[in-house]
């Protein structure tokens, strides 16, 4: 056995999500820390990019096998320790049921989620959420991370931190991936936002977009800058991707809302994210979907197989 691994005693109970396009793993298992003994732990796997200054030496140690061979095209199964070996991995410890529930396969559905529907459903769910936000003010507080804040402006009401986001392997610059925490507690998602918050908005925008370029030199047009909606973790981030990053993990089409739409939509109507039906995907696991369920907003309905009906009748007419 390796001796400085983290993974020393890891015991695994199961795979929790196995994505092969993506190329990572979600393992539940248990794990002891210098804290707890034997503690549920969470754990994501993931490969990392290829190392463009070592790749020329690594191929050469590369043991390939034939796979098909037609005209000038050829594809080879490669064996290489130096290509496959590098791993970035996560490790969350003590898991509690949420963070296996996050990390775990599970069926999805989308909701429109209309003001009324918030009022009713998700916001008595949200109040019963223990999903603890300890990491966002550790790191407003400087006890961790504070070697890796990118820039920080600490305004108690405009103010915010921008630094590495966890996903990040804080090496290739094409797949950068920062996050903004604002240092105003109290602001749980977009829905919260009013024309009040505007200065925040426009701050965070405009500093942590300048900071990025002077940092990794990457412009501002170059930048994909977004909520998510519904978020993880209710205290306000913005989360900072470069474009080259195709899809960055964890955000699907309906999830991301653009920083530069939002402040727009503020602007045209300060009330515009009360008023505004949202659409999201909750899965079978998550809390949201039960709050959900329990109030038959997945049933069925006659009156929707109809509408569907004379939906389908109007097209082949
Ligand atoms: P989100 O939209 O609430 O949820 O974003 P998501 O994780 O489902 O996308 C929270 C963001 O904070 C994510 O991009 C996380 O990767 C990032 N994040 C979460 N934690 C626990 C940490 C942390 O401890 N440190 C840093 N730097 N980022 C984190």
């Amino acid at each position: 056995a390796v001796k400085n691994s983290v993974f020393k005693d890891f015991s695994l109970k199961r795979v929790l999500r196995d994505d092969p396009r993506s190329k990572t793993i979600s393992l539940h298992g248990s794990l002891t820390t210098a804290t707890h003994k034997s503690a549920d732990a969470v754990v994501l796997l993931e490969r990392k990019p290829f190392d463009v200054f070592t790749i020329e030496k690594s191929l050469h140690n590369t043991r390939t096998v034939e796979t098909l061979q037609n005209d000038i095209y050829s594809t080879h199964d490669a064996f290489s320790p130096g290509l496959t070996a590098d791993l970035k991995a996560t490790v969350i410890c003590p898991a509690t049921e949420k963070h296996i529930s996050k990390y775990s396969e599970h069926e999805p559905f989308v909701v429109r989620e209309t003001p009324e529907l918030y009022r009713t459903v998700t916001e008595p769910c949200l109040a019963q959420s223990k999903f603890s936000i300890q990491w966002v003010y550790n790191i407003l507080e400087k006890k961790t991370e504070s070697d890796r804040i990118v820039v920080e402006d600490p305004d108690p009401h405009l103010g915010f931190v921008l630094l590495p986001d966890m996903k990040w392997d804080r090496k290739s610059v094409d797949q950068l991936y920062l996050v903004a925490i604002v240092h105003r507690h109290g602001i749980r998602s977009l829905r919260d936002l009013t024309t009040e918050h505007l200065p925040l908005l426009e701050n965070i925008r405009a500093k942590g977009l300048a900071a990025i370029n002077d940092k990794y030199g990457v412009p501002s047009h170059q930048m994909r800058v977004y909520l998510h909606y519904q978020p993880s973790y209710y205290h306000l981030h913005i989360h900072f991707t470069a474009l080259r990053l195709d899809s960055p993990p964890g955000s699907d089409t309906l999830r991301a809302h653009l920083l530069d739409d939002v402040i727009d939509n503020i602007r045209c109507d300060c009330e515009f994210y009360r008023k505004k039906t949202m659409s999201y995907v909750v899965r079978d696991g998550d809390e949201l979907y039960k709050w959900y369920k329990k109030a038959g907003y997945f049933d069925e309905t006659s009156s929707t197989t109809i509408a569907a009906e004379d939906a389908i009748v109007a097209v082949e007419i």
